[in-house]
C-alpha cells in the first residue's frame, strides 16, 4: 500500500528539472501501449497473407528498391528469383557488402537485436532457424509485448476476391488485437477493373454509375461491413485527386462512400498523394509520391461536417498544410508519417509541427508494416523521435512557466496513442 501511496504521490509531482522532465517523458513513450491505426499486418489466420520471419523481412519492397541501387541484377532476374533467394540476394548486399544504413535497413537490425540474433552474420543460416522454430502465438504474442501494440488495424479490401474468403470469417475467429479497415481502392481507384471483378461475383452494374449500381454498391458495402465490423473506411488518393472533379470517383465518394460512412458511424481515412506503379519494374515498390491538394481535402471536411475523417499525406510539403487544415475542421484527424516520410529526420519535423500547431489532439504515428516483426523495429524507431519531439515542447512549456506532472504526460502520451483514435472511431476498451 505504501508502494502504491509513494507512486501515487511521485506521479502528482511536478517536474521542474528538464533532465527528470525527459526521463519521465521516454519512460511514458516506451511503456504507454500504442493502436496501430494503418498496417498490413494479418495474424495468422489469413494462412499467406500472414508475413513474417526474416525472408519476408528481407524482401520487403523498401528493401528491394534500395537492394537494385547497390547490385546489377536485372528487374527480371530478380523477379526469377525464389523468396529465399531474394532474401539472401538483399542481406548480401545491403548488410554484408554495404553499411545497413537506410531506415528500413536499420530496421532489420533493430529486429535481429530484439531476438538476440546476430546482426554480422555473414548468411541468414542463424536467423532463418530461429524464426523457422517459434511457436506463431507465442511469436506473436512476444512481437506485439516487445513493440508495446496493444491493438493492430490492418488494412482489407473486400473487393480482393483471394481475401474475401479470409474476410468472410474475420467477424469470428479473429484474434482479439486485430481489427479490420475496409479499404475502397479498387472501388474508387479502379472502377472499371472492379466492375468486372464484382460481376465475377455475381453483382452486375452499369459504369454509368446508374441508380440501381448505386444501391448494389450501397449494399455491397453495407453487407460487408456487417461481416467484417471496419473500424474505418479508407481510401488512398493519388497526388492529382482534385474534388469536386464531376468524373467517376467524384460521383463514388459522394453517392455511396460518404452516405456509406454517415449511415455506419464510420469515419473515412483519406491517405493522400500517392503515385502508383512510378517504375512498374519494381513491382509493390514502384509506387511514388506527389505532392496533393489540400483543397481537396478541406472540401470534403467542410461538405460533410458530421462526416469524421482520418487523413494523412504522402508529401512532406504537404504536412504544415495539413496541420493547419485541421486547425480549420475538428472533424480532421491527422493521423501517422506515412511511408516515404516515416525516417527519423522527417518524423522529427512533423510531430514537433504538429504539437506546435495542434497540441495532442492528433495521431503521431502508424507503423504501415507488412511483417509482423516490422512492428518492433517501426515502433521503437518512432518512440525515440517522439519522445524527443514531446520532450522539447514539455522543456519549452516549463521555460515559459508551467511544470508537469508524470501523470499529465502519461496522459497526454494516452490520448495520442490511442485515445485519439478510440474516440475518432468509437473503439471501446471493451470491443
Ligand atoms: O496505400 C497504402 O496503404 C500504402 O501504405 C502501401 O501501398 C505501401 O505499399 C506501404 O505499405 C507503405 O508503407
Ligand atoms: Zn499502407
Amino acid at each position: 500500500m505504501i508502494n502504491l501511496m509513494e507512486n501515487r504521490a511521485v506521479g502528482l509531482e511536478l517536474l521542474t528539472d528538464s533532465s527528470d522532465l525527459r526521463r519521465q517523458v521516454e519512460l511514458a513513450v516506451a511503456t504507454v501501449p500504442v493502436i496501430d491505426v494503418h498496417t498490413h499486418v494479418f495474424p495468422a489466420e489469413f494462412d499467406e497473407m500472414f508475413f513474417h520471419g526474416i525472408d519476408d523481412l528481407l524482401t520487403y519492397h523498401y528493401l528491394i528498391a534500395e537492394t537494385f541501387r547497390s547490385t546489377d541484377i536485372s528487374h527480371a532476374g530478380f523477379w526469377e528469383m525464389t523468396k529465399t533467394e531474394r532474401a539472401d540476394l538483399v542481406w548480401q548486399t545491403l548488410f554484408v557488402e554495404n553499411t545497413p544504413l537506410s531506415e528500413a535497413a536499420r530496421g532489420i537490425i533493430s529486429v535481429l537485436e530484439a531476438f538476440g540474433l546476430d546482426p554480422r552474420a555473414p548468411n541468414l543460416n542463424e536467423a532463418r532457424r530461429f524464426f523457422n522454430s517459434r511457436d506463431p502465438g507465442d511469436h506473436l504474442d512476444r512481437v506485439l509485448e516487445i513493440a508495446c501494440v496493444s491493438d493492430v488495424v490492418m488494412t482489407n479490401d473486400p473487393f480482393n476476391e483471394r481475401e474475401a474468403i479470409f474476410l468472410g470469417n474475420a467477424g469470428t475467429n479473429l484474434d482479439k488485437r486485430f481489427h479490420t479497415s475496409l479499404r475502397l481502392d479498387a472501388l474508387l481507384n479502379d472502377w472499371q477493373k472492379t466492375i468486372r471483378t464484382l460481376a465475377r461475383g455475381g453483382l452486375s452494374l452499369s459504369i454509368e454509375l446508374s441508380d440501381g449500381t448505386v444501391s448494389g454498391l450501397r449494399h455491397f458495402l453495407d453487407t460487408w461491413i456487417v461481416r467484417m465490423r471496419p473500424l474505418y473506411l479508407a481510401v488512398s488518393l493519388p497526388a492529382e485527386f482534385r474534388y469536386p472533379e464531376g468524373d467517376v470517383r467524384d460521383r463514388l465518394i459522394r453517392e455511396v462512400v460518404l452516405p456509406t460512412a454517415r449511415e455506419h458511424g464510420l469515419a473515412l481515412a483519406l491517405m493522400m498523394g500517392v503515385r502508383r506503379a512510378v517504375n512498374p519494374a519494381l513491382k509493390a515498390a514502384g509506387d511514388g509520391m506527389g505532392r496533393a491538394d489540400i483543397r481537396a481535402l478541406e472540401q470534403i471536411c467542410a461538405e460533410n461536417p458530421d462526416v469524421r475523417f482520418l487523413a494523412t499525406f504522402l508529401s512532406r510539403e504537404n504536412q504544415h498544410e495539413l496541420c493547419v487544415s485541421a486547425r480549420k475542421f475538428n472533424n480532421l484527424m491527422p493521423f501517422g508519417c506515412w511511408w516515404f516520410l516515416n525516417n527519423p529526420s522527417i518524423v522529427s519535423e512533423i510531430t514537433r509541427e504538429r504539437l506546435e500547431l495542434l497540441g495532442p489532439s492528433f495521431i503521431p504515428q502508424h507503423s504501415d508494416a507488412r511483417v509482423l516483426e516490422q512492428l518492433i523495429y517501426k515502433w521503437s524507431h518512432a518512440r525515440v523521435v517522439i519522445a524527443a519531439s514531446l520532450s522539447e515542447a514539455y522543456v519549452q512549456l516549463l521555460h515559459s512557466g508551467r511544470a508537469v506532472t508524470r501523470d499529465e504526460i502519461v496522459r497526454d502520451v494516452t490520448r495520442m496513442f490511442s485515445g485519439n483514435f478510440r474516440s475518432w472511431v468509437g473503439f471501446s476498451h471493451a470491443s
